[in-house]
């Protein structure tokens, strides 16, 4: 499989979500913990920008390359082409998934966040490699979150097109992972859950446990 040939636990940082730690000590960290993927998000107040957040996405890059990490970008499709990033990530309010593909070429990665079956079939035809699907659970990550959907929409689209692989976000922690992996995703993608762990190898294995168990169960 192009997204992942296994669960993917899939983090999700910009320098803004790191409160006690340094921004690349966290993705270190998380990286030798053993996540699959890497999405530079770097939005709201304190952001990077310009030659600041492109020095940075390098040096992301470069850590996840030292592990096999694909490193993907969020919404910033022309930092991504132009540092040779393995993949792209947008939304319904950015470019449409249609344009990024043809941006991008059919090398990279491109996830879109999708919230309907309606809205994955769109992405599907787009050359979509996964969706994500979210807010799972409440999350105080993403300022304009839309109300928790449960995993209902997870099960829903997982329903309609049994192949292509969703990755859930919102609130996502080790306790309540078992239900986004037991409704069917591929993955989990998780902010503040890593980045706030005191130990982020050790929370990162507690995701893969709680793949294991949500199989399991
Ligand atoms: N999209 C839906 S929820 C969310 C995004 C980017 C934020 C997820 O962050 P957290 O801290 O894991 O809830
Ligand atoms: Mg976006």
């Amino acid at each position: 499989m192009r997204f992942s040939n296994k669960p993917a636990i899939y983090f999700v940082m910009g320098s803004q979500n790191l409160k006690a730690k340094a921004p690349l000590t966290a993705l270190e960290e998380a990286l030798e913990g053993g996540i699959t993927h890497f999405q530079l998000r770097e939005k709201g107040t304190g952001a990077l920008t310009g030659h600041a957040l492109r020095n940075f996405a390098l040096r992301c890059q470069q850590l996840c390359q030292s592990y096999s990490v694909p490193f993907i970008i969020n919404d910033d499709v022309e930092l991504a082409c132009s540092i040779d990033a393995a993949g792209v990530h947008v939304g319904q309010d950015d470019e449409t998934a249609f344009q990024v593909r043809q941006l991008i070429g059919e090398e990279k990665l491109l996830g879109v966040s999708v919230h309907s079956v309606e809205e994955a079939r769109l992405a599907i035809q787009a050359g979509a490699d996964y969706v994500g699907m979210g807010p799972v659970f409440g999350t105080t990550s993403k300022a304009d979150a839309k109300k928790p959907a449960g995993v209902a929409g997870i099960i829903e689209v997982k329903q309609e097109y049994p192949h292509l692989p969703i990755v859930g976000i919102g609130g996502i922690t080790p306790e309540n992972a078992d239900q986004v992996w037991r409704a069917g995703a591929s993955g989990i993608a998780v902010i503040s859950a890593i980045t706030n762990a005191k130990d982020i190898a050790e929370q990162v294995k507690a995701f893969q446990l709680s793949c294991r168990e949500g199989i399991e169960r």
